[in-house]
């Protein structure tokens, strides 16, 4: 069984929005909220990795009774630092996985001794892997988010990292001494064995779909179209997976819902079990008008990040 959670969540702000997944998707979606965490604003960082913590300890208690089930979670949040609350939950499950493939347009890699900008959302894979930070003495560091949510660091060598076209100065330097492996997205299943439990998140920043859709986060160019990713997706479907988590669009651009319903559709390549048939689906994950791979090796040569470190 696939356990669906939502967690309608950005950075620790309230993102309703987000649960118009339930109604557009056939399947059934378990919405979580941490009571205190009510704001749909938050200006001081404090507050906001506290409202992380005490929301992505709700996902981590999800995920851990989904894996004690026997489920399968598959989880939609606002955001990356979702990763910390899916990964204690494996873990006190007792389900680390070997491997984790995190997709995401960004490094994510920022601690507060790179950023310029102080933004937590470049932060996420630094914390994951438990990146030691200047404010680690203040009560409200992120070693303190960490404990928060219940989640031991996890090792930077387990993490494939793709595609990463767009890293920021000191980002750069510290994923290329990281023991993390990039690449692009065509050199993903040749650095994942079919014998490793695998989870996968999902940033959809990651994709290159400006057009279509709008509201992606951070548009970066240069990177997989939606018909790449369905068949990476369709190809993973065959790994054992112990989770996956996505961090979502802008749910209040996304007019018509388009973004939710090209995601919700990508999830469906990749998840085992029940799914429409591709007649019954929208075109966008089935197209073969253009030649994945050949435009993944025409854009990898601009994108600057097809080296592994
Ligand atoms: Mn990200």
């Amino acid at each position: 069984m696939i356990r669906r959670l939502l967690v309608p969540y950005l950075m620790g702000k309230r993102r309703d929005g987000l649960q118009r997944v339930q109604l557009i998707d056939s399947q059934p979606w378990a919405v979580l909220q941490s009571p205190q965490s009510t704001a749909t604003e938050l200006v001081d960082k404090d507050e906001q990795m506290r409202s992380m913590g005490r929301v992505y300890a709700v996902l981590a208690e999800h995920v851990q009774a989904a894996v004690e089930a026997g489920d399968l979670p598959v989880s939609i949040s606002g955001d990356c630092v979702s990763t910390m609350g899916v990964m204690a939950g494996l873990q006190r499950a007792g389900r680390e996985p070997q491997r984790m493939l995190w997709l995401d347009a960004h490094g994510d890699f920022h601690t507060w001794a790179t950023t310029h900008t102080q933004y937590l959302g470049g932060m996420p894979l630094a914390m994951l892997v438990g990146r030691q930070d200047r404010r680690q003495n203040r009560r409200d560091s992120i070693t303190a988010l960490r404990e928060a949510v219940g989640m031991r660091p996890y090792p930077e060598e387990m993490v494939l990292l793709s595609d990463a076209r767009d890293l920021d100065p000191g980002e750069d330097v510290a994923l290329a001494r990281s023991a993390i492996v990039r690449c692009t997205l065509d050199q993903v299943l040749g650095n994942l064995s079919t014998h490793e439990t695998l989870y996968v998140h999902f940033d959809t920043d990651v994709l290159d779909e400006a057009q279509r859709m709008p509201a992606l986060k951070y548009h970066v160019p240069a990177g997989p179209r939606v018909e790449e990713m369905a068949e990476l997706f369709r190809c993973l479907r065959d790994y054992p997976l112990v989770a996956v988590s996505v961090s979502a669009w802008h749910s209040e651009l996304d007019a018509g819902d388009q973004a939710a319903r090209i995601c919700l559709e990508l999830l469906d390549e990749l998840l085992p079990g029940a799914r429409s048939t591709p007649r019954e689906r929208n075109s966008a994950t089935t197209s073969s008008t253009q030649s994945a791979k050949g435009d993944r090796a025409v854009s990898s040569d601009s994108s600057g990040a097809s080296g592994t470190s």
